[in-house]
């Protein structure tokens, strides 16, 4: 994928099987601006939420699942790191894949299951090569566009 392709308009099918880096940490940009690393122990010290039933629907190369993935959901990590009102978090990765989160869609949460900032799969650590740390949208059924793996940034937006 170029790296002039906004990461945040639509992009092809062809998923990446190679993550970016090997380090799973990511940065957090706050609606002020300020930045702050956020490690996989950061996110552990956080609630744990599971999501059953999550299907990768990949177009052209079949569906794997369901998984049972678990991490803290979208909303209790924003609740805790951002204290300013915010209505949209974009999710980056820095293979240039991302996808954006509106505030409204958390706090109405989809009956498929909650957002997740997924670091486990069926009980075990998610591995760097699976995603880690990556984004989970249970009700996204049809595609898996919203699935961002290796999440390298998360902007949160005024
Ligand atoms: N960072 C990143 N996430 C991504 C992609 C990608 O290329 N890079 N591809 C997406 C697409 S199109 C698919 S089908 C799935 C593939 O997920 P899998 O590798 O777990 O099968 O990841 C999604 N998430
Ligand atoms: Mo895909």
């Amino acid at each position: 994928m170029s790296n002039n392709h906004d990461p945040l308009q639509p992009h092809s099918h062809e998923p990446n099987p190679e993550p970016p880096s090997a380090d799973p940490s990511f940065e957090l940009v706050l609606p002020d601006g300020r930045t702050q690393t956020i490690t996989v122990s950061d996110l552990e010290k956080l609630p744990e939420t599971a999501a059953a039933n999550c299907c990768i629907v990949s177009t052209g190369h079949g569906t794997s699942g369901p998984f049972t993935f678990s991490g803290v959901t979208l909303r209790e990590f924003v609740q805790t790191y951002v204290r300013d009102a915010w209505s949209q978090a974009e999710v980056i990765s820095a293979d240039g894949f991302g996808n954006r989160v509106f505030a409204a869609e958390l706090a109405q949460p989809n009956t498929a299951g909650p957002i997740i900032l997924a670091t486990r799969v069926d009980g075990r650590p998610l591995t760097r090569q699976e995603g880690l740390v990556r984004m989970i949208v249970p009700s996204e059924r049809d595609d898996a566009l919203r699935q961002v793996k290796w999440v390298g940034r998360i902007r949160v937006r005024p």
